[in-house]
């Protein structure tokens, strides 16, 4: 079995087990009949250093009922910004969101919340719910796309996991048939995935479909043609759309002018709760949060200026040429990604599991937005955001990931854990990027009222700050 398994026979393994028909086949226990082995051994010892440590079936069948549905979504539902002292009002800070929920089989009913630590959440769509497994299984998600504000075409794209290319879900224009990239308004898509001993981990998921021009009148009608061009196998978009993909998304936001004027205090003006005077602490030690930021649309001097909240963007034409380009994931920034988790043996038990998502809107693609917000599972400024609690003695679990147009330096304030990647060693501040995550884990030692937030000064006062309160 194992050498079947590895360089190419491990390829047809996968094929046998996810391809075309064979997905019924999966919960049948001749194909799965677990292994001998543990389903997270190591590579053979000896063998190919390159080789990837062996799949071993687990025999389980993870199956997910998952739905992404549309909503009018408020990122600021207490209507302030108890950082820095201002208020908004809905209509400032709503946007109509796409979002992943969890059903029951055949979608019939929602999922609720669980925030235990295996649970899926808040299950509320941003975040999608919480997808767990264990080395050695196989994840089977049947999606369906209930977008009936925007009706543009879906896909659920997974990382950290083993999948064939129908199982993907990321799209091209030049192969705008592959099954399962664009997954038409109302129609569904069986999606299957391996958990290798690699796969062990804290990974996103995400819509990777057809990119769509936001904010044009009639929206639904100009990605339903793309929706029928991918239906019907005509390729998706014409041919002059497709050039402005590329170049538009790195250029700059259309946020240009929100709010500028109330904006005095600066960055310090500790609202009130934080304890820590937190504006103080963005001193040179972080500076390389910036630093390492190649992909952000931040124009020289934007830090220095009295930034709008969340201002991350140059000072973009807007109105011009934003109509007519399109924003490629603009599902995943309106909303659809969640979190994926695989564990194996050695993940420790913990008594919270804290599920935390990064991810920015701009008004380009949300232009209902008076400001461009900063977002921690689609909430902005503290007690929109995930206020998450625990007590001294509990083994806590962070488990982070980001997506959108920036980096990010994470911070808790009061407390350190080990780093596992780059420095290997104590931190109370790490780097996420777009797709990457953090795994975080400590035990609890630091009573107190306590903010975690985003170190990049405008992300913070864009939104991304929350509350972490220490019981004795
Ligand atoms: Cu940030």
């Amino acid at each position: 079995m194992p050498e079947q398994i590895r360089d190419n026979g491990r390829r047809n393994m996968i094929r046998g087990l996810v391809g075309g028909g064979a997905v019924a086949a999966l919960a049948g226990p001749a194909v799965l009949r677990p292994a001998v082995a543990r389903a997270d051994a190591p590579a053979a010892p000896g063998g190919d250093p390159f080789a990837l440590p062996a799949f071993v079936p687990s025999g389980r069948v993870r199956e997910f009922w998952i739905q992404a549905d549309s909503f009018e979504h408020n990122a600021v539902p207490n209507g302030m910004d108890a950082m820095m002292g201002r208020p908004y009002t809905t209509e400032q800070t709503t946007f109509w969101a796409v979002g992943f929920r969890a059903y029951t089989a055949d979608w019939a009913s929602p999922l609720d919340g669980d925030f235990g630590p295996e649970g899926i959440g808040a299950n509320s769509g941003i975040p999608g719910p919480v997808l767990r497994a264990e080395v050695g299984d196989v994840v089977r998600v049947h999606f369906r796309n209930n977008d009936d504000h925007y009706r543009w075409p879906h896909s659920m794209h997974p990382h950290g996991v083993v999948y064939t290319p129908d199982n993907d879900g990321g799209w091209l224009s030049d192969d705008a048939q592959r099954m399962g990239s664009a997954v038409a308004y109302g129609e569904s898509y069986t999606y299957t995935w391996l958990c290798h001993p690699s796969s062990a981990g804290t990974w996103p998921y995400h819509d990777h479909s057809v990119p769509q021009t936001p904010g044009v009148a009639g929206a639904s009608t100009g990605s339903g043609s793309a929706d029928a061009a991918v239906r019907h196998g005509r390729g998706g978009q014409p041919a002059e759309q497709r050039r402005d993909n590329g170049p538009d998304h790195g250029g700059g936001h259309d946020d240009g002018g929100a709010d500028g004027g109330s904006n005095g205090g600066g960055h310090d003006g500790g609202g009130g709760s934080n304890g820590g005077g937190d504006g103080g602490s963005n001193d040179t030690d972080h500076a390389g949060g910036g630093q390492n930021n190649p992909g952000s649309p931040a124009a020289p001097g934007d830090s220095g200026a009295p930034a709008a909240p969340g201002d991350s963007g140059a000072p973009a034409g807007q109105g011009d040429s934003s109509h007519d380009t399109m924003v490629m994931e603009i599902g995943a920034e309106l909303g659809l990604f969640g979190i994926l988790v695989v564990t194996d043996h050695q993940t420790p038990s913990v008594d919270h599991e804290f599920v935390l998502f990064l991810h920015d809107l701009s008004k380009r693609s949300a232009r209902s937005l008076a400001l461009p917000l900063n977002m921690f599972n689609g909430g902005a400024f503290v007690d929109n955001t995930p206020t998450y609690t625990a007590k001294v003695g509990d083994r806590v679990r962070w488990r982070i990931a980001a997506l959108g147009e920036e980096f990010h330096v994470f911070h808790i304030h009061g407390h350190r854990w080990r780093s596992r990647q780059g420095y290997q060693g104590w931190v109370d501040s790490q780097i996420v990027g777009p797709s990457t995550t953090l795994t975080i884990e400590y035990t609890e030692d630091n009573p107190g009222d306590w903010i975690y937030h985003c170190h990049v000064t405008h992300h913070m006062s864009g939104g991304m700050v929350g509350r972490y309160r220490v019981t004795a």
